[in-house]
């Protein structure tokens, strides 16, 4: 027969098991509720990261290209430009074509050199596509420099965007937004890069592009315009 004490104890080790059982149970419930909100507050944390980091990147990318294609565009000859609009640009820019240390010749005329183009790296009349030979061609912007008989110096290509160029929206290359081709959404149509004048200045149009984890584009955009020499 069982003493006062035994009976208390066995009651106190059930009492105990239950309870442990109960908190199991709570803890669980709680535990999974904590779980899934730090699983979402992560989530959120990371995707802000990643879209941080794309637009950073991005913008970081267009104006690095901006200020190349600027400081290029306010040394060209204005008479020398073509293109334009256009989403390529071609130009001269001052050379001492005669030797005499100076960009000017005996009569102190500005010396141009051939011309140079600020392009998209795909097939067009000025070269094939790749012409830096890297595997990417829609989504790099490029400066070729080209020779006296207007063929590309490829191992003096500049990249000016490596790989996030926006992707030229104009598909069918007709100039309008038709259906299917405004990739970001925006309900205009985008070029990734444009050249057009501006008055006496020369507009550009740099866009660069990435996505976010659900697959949403990002872009970065820059406009601006420089006055090219004799304007
Ligand atoms: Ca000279
Ligand atoms: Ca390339
Ligand atoms: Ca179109
Ligand atoms: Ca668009």
């Amino acid at each position: 027969m069982k003493s006062l004490d035994d009976r208390t104890q066995s009651s106190r080790h059930a009492k105990q098991r239950g309870f442990t059982l109960l908190e199991v149970v709570v803890t669980v419930t709680i535990l999974t509720v904590v779980m899934g909100t730090l699983f979402t507050i992560g989530m959120g944390i990371s995707d802000t990261a990643i879209i941080q980091n794309v637009t950073i990147t991005n913008s970081q990318q267009v104006r690095g290209a901006m200020s190349q294609a600027m400081r290029e565009l306010r040394q060209a000859s204005r008479s020398g430009i073509t293109g334009l609009p256009g989403a390529a640009i071609t130009y001269q820019i001052p050379v001492d074509s005669d030797y005499n240390g100076l960009a000017v010749d005996s009569n102190f005329e500005c010396e141009f050199g051939p011309n140079r183009v600020i392009k998209r790296d795909v097939q067009d009349d000025i070269c094939g596509a790749d012409i830096n030979d890297d595997g990417i061609t829609e989504r790099q912007l490029l400066l070729v420099p080209l020779d006296a008989a207007d063929a590309p110096i490829v191992d003096q290509v500049q990249v000016l965007i490596g790989n996030q160029l926006l992707v030229d929206e104009d598909a069918n290359g007709n100039g309008t937004l038709d259906s299917g081709e405004d990739t970001n959404g925006n309900g205009v149509l985008d070029h990734g890069v444009w050249f057009e004048w501006d008055g006496r200045r020369v507009a550009i149009t740099i866009q660069a592009s990435g996505t976010s984890r659900q697959g949403n584009p990002l872009v970065s955009e820059l406009t601006q315009s420089v006055l090219p020499r004799n304007s």
